[in-house]
């Protein structure tokens, strides 16, 4: 397994060099904002982008920012279009040495928090935070404001701009679309994508629905392992992975992680891994928290554990991290924070290898 960190490229306040110093990160998983939903990724444009990162001494095996067509989830006449871009934006990829694409199926939202810099009490930190109730009383537009306002200047993915322009309508057109239909006109992209994916040699790995629960009245289709499960047979193929996000899929407390990172582990579903902290505050409430499991409600220990005996072969990041030592950044996207986890998940991945062998 591959320790790896987010880059935003040259939009990120944090340079690859401070990346590249940080131990065990062998790469980045990258984050372009060059391209909208829909359009080819350029390989030219692209390969300029990996150039920069070889240089600084770091891989880039991993892309999460292949953003589906917002036509394809809804299934509109427009999607085959789309579909056979999409299929160009692989090719052009796998040419540039990626593995591993993440990308998700959530309609209209990507993940939403109610506030991204709810300030934690003991500490004077401040993380994400989620609360429903609030989430209720708001109108999806308002939600959009109140995100763009606190965002700090920074783009964030999932909020681009265009995508959200035409919320109105998107969301009209969302009401004839259940999750059935969803799902069967999700099944028609893979089953559009993956043959080349296949030939390629790329891995597609979607990324759970954060929070683990649909918003808003829209559909959600990836926040149980049981839906996780159908979406993997919706087209046998090695190509057809997930990205199993400790934190989103973790804001439900019915979700057992390490159970889920062993029966997908095994079946070799995994392609790669966010690894983050939550802590519940109550129903359908949370904050995100650092990574120490003693300081959420996740168990780091089992959830690495639970890696190192199903033999991942993939990527790992620390997800998002608090903001702390008056770091100003990406919400959930600073330095410091993201490189204690990942310098703590080395540390518990240390232990537990040791310990199996010693145990031998
Ligand atoms: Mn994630």
């Amino acid at each position: 397994m591959k320790m790896t960190f987010r880059w935003y490229g040259d939009s990120d306040p944090i340079p690859l060099k401070y990346i590249k110093q940080i131990p065990n990160c062998s790469g980045i998983m990258g984050m372009m904002d060059d391209f909208e939903a829909g359009e080819v990724w350029d390989e030219k444009k692209f390969a300029k982008y990996v150039k920069e990162v070889n240089d600084a001494g770091l891989e880039i095996e991993v892309i999460e920012s292949v953003n589906v067509h917002e036509d394809i989830k809804l299934g509109l006449a427009t999607r085959d279009e789309y579909i056979e871009n999409y299929k160009k934006s692989i090719r052009n990829l796998a040419k540039n040495g990626v593995k591993v694409i993440v990308y998700n199926f959530m309609p209209v939202f990507d993940w939403l928090r109610t506030d991204l810099a709810r300030e934690i009490d003991e500490d004077g930190s401040n993380s994400l935070y989620y609360d429903h109730k609030e989430l209720e009383g708001m109108t999806p537009q308002k939600l959009v404001e109140n995100t763009m306002k606190t965002a700090g200047g920074f783009s964030l993915p999932g909020w681009e701009p265009e995508r959200l322009a035409e919320l109105e309508d998107v969301l009209e057109k969302y009401k004839s679309v259940d999750e059935e239909k969803l799902l069967e006109n999700y099944k028609y992209f893979l089953e559009g994508i993956i043959p080349t994916c296949e030939e390629v040699g790329i891995k597609m790995a979607v990324h759970p629905d954060d929070p683990a629960w649909p918003v808003f009245g829209i559909p959600r289709i990836a926040h149980t392992k049981e839906q996780l499960d159908r979406i993997v047979k919706l087209v046998d193929s090695p190509s057809n992975c997930l990205c199993v996000c400790t934190g989103s899929l973790g804001s439900n407390p019915e979700n057992d992680i390490p159970s889920v990172i062993r029966y997908f582990g095994e079946k070799k579903k995994i392609a790669c891994m966010h690894i983050r902290n939550v802590k519940y505050l109550g129903e359908k409430k949370f904050r995100e928290a650092s990574h120490l499991s003693s300081d959420g409600n996740l168990d780091m220990f089992e959830i690495v554990r639970a890696l190192y005996d199903t033999d991942f072969d993939g990527y790992i990041r620390p997800d998002h991290g608090r903001m702390i030592w008056d770091e100003k950044g990406r919400a959930g996207y600073g330095l410091y924070d993201r490189a204690l986890g990942l310098t703590y998940l080395n540390g518990l991945l240390e232990a537990i290898e040791k310990m199996d062998k010693l145990n031998k």
